[in-house]
């Protein structure tokens, strides 16, 4: 770096700092300078507390280097609408191949025999499947808010906006699925133009084999949102719903598949029209352009799957179980004991005897352990819900594995029950966290995770 530019940025800190002081002081405006050094600033602090955390949020995930690296290129400037080859604007010579590249891993991924990978986000992606599949006013079936499922399924959400009719699927709670029966039963009462599955709580695979007789029955075009378990199909190690009797899969692309922010849509072609529908749902539909530096990083992550998403998948697993059962040998209320715990990334905990949700992860934060309150199906209030949502799939590519979810377990066991003070326990949060800082199954292994300038 140039004297002047360090000079600068020694400059900007000392002036963040005076901002910061003006923060409490508030009878001095900062400059705008200030605050843009204050952002940066704040951000590098954001970047240095998480490396010292324990993340278990169920929807997140680290980017490997090398999808880190085309993340931060000159993509981020520029503008694609349309499909390669097809652009509204120029400047898409180098670009159009890596988006054609990037189609072509996720049908090779996924075995799909179609992939649009321009969704910004997994509701971007449900926006244009829903437009693609339903007009407005469509009845639609899905899993309800409280059982598990997505916003972006339910009334408040996509699928709301979208003037959808919804209908919920009976729910059995204790082994947390969709029960088939009462699925099919409902699909042939409600006749819905779609029956979409799929959730964010997500500890088993949907018993798709047995309900989709019901939907093709029904002439439903079937839908399967697998934004959480994305990463865990692709390894082979949850189910595998193009073979399922799905018509399209929809998801984001950052949870258990370690990418970018961003979604994709994945789809059989059995339906006429799907494919044109599909491209037009994306664009000029749910997207104007789309994100190019993500499609580059999306594409990084494909490849990275197909070389290292099995042994991902089935560590992840593994975790997950472990962890589920290091708590409930601690005493601790993990659902469904009975079936294993789980069989995706997550386990679902129920603290309501413990001060609720809310008090356990705010508790936990402190600790530097970072996860969810969730609803529990018994649930109706979403803002003092009685579970804790927990996912190991981050955990998992910074290198732990069974023996270290026992430490995790004990860890929140501390704070959650125990009531031991969060600032104590945060101080053996911080020392463990410090041996799982890298990155695994990509490219590039063993670099750090969270590297900031
Ligand atoms: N609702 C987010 C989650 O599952 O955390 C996903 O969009």
């Amino acid at each position: 770096m140039s004297e002047n530019r360090t000079r600068e940025r020694n400059m900007f800190s000392f002036q963040s700092h005076r901002f910061l002081i003006s923060q409490r002081f508030p009878e001095s405006v900062p400059s705008s300078r200030e605050i843009a050094q204050s952002v940066r600033d704040l951000t590098r602090r954001h970047n240095a507390w998480f490396k010292d955390c324990i993340p278990l949020i169920a929807s997140e995930n680290v980017l490997s280097p090398a999808s880190r690296e085309v993340l931060n290129s000159d993509l981020h400037n520029r503008y694609a609408e349309g499909l390669p080859g097809k652009r509204y604007y120029q400047g898409n010579i180098v670009f159009d191949e890596i988006e054609s590249l990037c189609e072509k891993l996720a049908k090779e991924v996924f075995s799909a025999e179609f992939a649009d990978v321009r969704p910004t986000s997994g509701t971007v992606a449900n926006l244009a499947v829903l437009q693609a599949i339903a007009k407005p006013r469509e009845k639609l079936t899905a899993v309800a808010v409280s059982d598990g499922g997505h916003i972006s399924h339910a009334k408040i959400g996509a699928a709301g906006m979208r003037g959808a009719k919804i209908y919920n699927y009976p729910f059995n709670e204790k082994d947390m699925n969709i029960d088939p029966d009462g699925a099919k039963k409902l699909i042939r009462e409600v006749k819905p133009k779609v029956a979409l599955f799929g959730q964010s709580v997500y500890l088993f695979p949907t018993p798709l084999e047995e309900i989709k007789e019901a939907v093709e029955e029904v002439g439903a075009t079937a839908w399967y949102d697998a934004a959480h378990v994305l990463g865990l199909i692709a390894g082979k190690r949850f189910q595998d719903p193009l073979r399922q009797g799905m018509d399209v899969i929809s998801g984001s692309t950052h949870k258990t598949l370690p990418g970018p922010q961003h979604g994709m849509i994945l789809a059989n072609l059995r339906k006429e029209g799907l494919e044109s529908n599909i491209r037009r749902g994306v664009f000029p539909g749910a997207t104007s352009n789309h994100h190019l530096h993500a499609v580059a990083a999306l594409a990084v992550t494909l490849a990275e799957t197909k070389e290292f998403g099995e042994a991902y998948a089935s560590q992840t697993v593994g975790n997950a179980k472990a962890l589920g059962q290091a708590m409930h040998e601690l005493g601790m209320d993990v659902l469904c004991e009975h079936l294993g715990f789980t069989e995706s990334h997550t386990i679902v905990v129920d603290v309501q005897e413990h001060g609720g949700g809310k008090r356990v992860a705010l508790d936990l934060e402190k600790a530097n352990i970072i996860l969810n309150k969730n609803m529990l199906p018994w649930d109706s209030d979403p803002v003092r819900p009685s579970g804790i949502r927990i996912g190991v799939q981050e955990l998992t590519r910074l290198g732990m594995k069974e023996a270290q979810m026992s430490e995790v377990a004990r860890l929140i066991h501390r704070v959650a029950v125990k009531n031991e003070a969060p600032s104590k326990v945060k101080e053996e949060v911080v020392a463990f966290k410090r041996g799982y800082t890298k990155v695994h199954y990509c490219f590039f292994e063993g670099e750090e995770a969270s590297d900031y300038p």
